[in-house]
């Protein structure tokens, strides 16, 4: 007698969605490309998030990277915004409908060129949302040009050395009061993953800069943004655990070497300190840190920098609760009967 067996029934998350259900298109990227394994990332924190995907918002400009967020949350909402122009539309996502989770995702040469302008404005500001710079150096879109944030001395495939020193995102978003800094490298995923993770939780702007090479253009001898060099040169400063509100877990900490940070839904980012005394709610210790990865030209990678006290722009402004969007013509414009006392006083 032979037994029949039900198929197994796919793994789902705590509201029921299967974790092909925050895929999206497939990707026309170069095989092996940095970009597409942050992708996976990206879904991968969603789908343990248990995010429901309507109110996810994935915003981009121009370039390699920003094509990405076709390939995450299909059913989030999407906007492709032109070149380094991506954070006045995050901003205004943010204004409209406050309980949207916003991620933007963009190029070096869009965040550090083109939109370098916007970039600083989105980080003094504090905007809700996750801003992930996937970092390969160069112009990947338009075939390879050094971007500015390509290390000095470092080389192009065809010989071309870089004589200009880089711009460190990280070191400009402590600088500018961006509540959230981290750094970390495509092929480090779990670290990757934590640190989506914690982001999402986090209210205000969490800056990611991700190094994710280039494999076409920068993934070569004389590259320090390539997976030979990040590999070799990686340097954690912290291994980071994220226990999420809606678990309860407890993991083995020895006092002292454990730290929490608690976000302000209720998760709590866990790291356990791998540099000693590193504390990274303490903005000189973090800006210290850069400087002197910089100047030994090291690769540090985790959370850098955070702060959960600092309020968001929406709190700034004393937003109400609601998204503008479905709020009454009555809450949003004063009545006619303003307008006539301001006629009335400057008859
Ligand atoms: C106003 C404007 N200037 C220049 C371009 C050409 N352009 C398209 S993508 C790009 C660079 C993208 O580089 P990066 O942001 O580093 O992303 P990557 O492709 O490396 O992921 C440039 C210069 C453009 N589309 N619009
Ligand atoms: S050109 Fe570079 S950045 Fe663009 S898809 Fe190919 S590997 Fe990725």
């Amino acid at each position: 007698m032979s037994s029949v067996t039900e198929p197994k029934a796919p793994a789902t998350n705590r509201i029921g969605l299967t974790i092909k259900e925050y895929g999206g298109l497939k990707s026309t990227l170069c095989v092996g490309c940095g970009h597409d394994v942050i992708t996976k990332q990206i879904t991968q924190a969603f789908y343990d998030m248990g995010i429901e995907p309507h109110r996810v918002a994935k915003l981009s400009g121009i370039g390699c990277s920003s094509k990405t967020t076709a390939y995450f949350v299909e059913r989030g909402h999407g906007f492709n915004a032109v070149h380094g122009r991506m954070p006045a539309v995050g901003s205004g996502v943010m204004l409209a409908n406050r309980s949207l989770i916003s991620i933007g995702v963009s190029g070096d040469g869009d965040t550090a060129s083109i939109g370098a302008g916007q970039f600083v404005h989105l980080l003094r500001r504090n905007i809700p949302m996750i801003y992930v710079v996937e970092n390969n150096g160069v112009y990947g879109l338009t075939k390879g040009q050094f971007s500015a944030t390509a290390d000095l001395g470092s080389k192009l495939k065809n010989g071309v050395i870089n004589d200009l020193p880089a711009i460190d995102l990280c070191g400009l978003a402590i600088e500018l009061g961006c509540s959230f800094v981290a750094r970390s490298f495509s092929g480090d995923m779990k670290q990757l993953v934590a640190l989506l993770k914690a982001a999402i939780a986090h209210r205000g702007t969490s800056l990611l800069d991700v190094i994710s090479p280039c494999v076409t253009f920068n993934n070569h001898e004389g590259s320090t943004k390539s997976y030979k060099w990040s590999k070799d040169h990686e340097e954690p400063i912290q291994e980071i655990g994220f226990v999420p509100y809606f678990e309860d877990v407890t993991i083995e900490q020895k006092p002292g070497e454990v730290q929490d940070v608690q976000m302000h839904d209720g998760s709590k980012l866990r790291l356990k300190a791998l540099r000693a005394d590193y504390d990274p709610t303490d903005k000189r210790k973090a800006t210290d840190l850069l400087t002197e990865a910089r100047d030994k030209q090291e690769f540090l990678t985790g959370l850098i920098y955070i702060n959960e006290k600092t309020p968001d722009f929406l709190t700034q402004l004393h937003m109400v609760d609601e998204p503008l969007a479905t709020l009454p013509e009555s809450k949003t414009r004063p009545p006619k009967s303003a307008l006539d006392a301001i006629m009335q006083e400057l008859a």
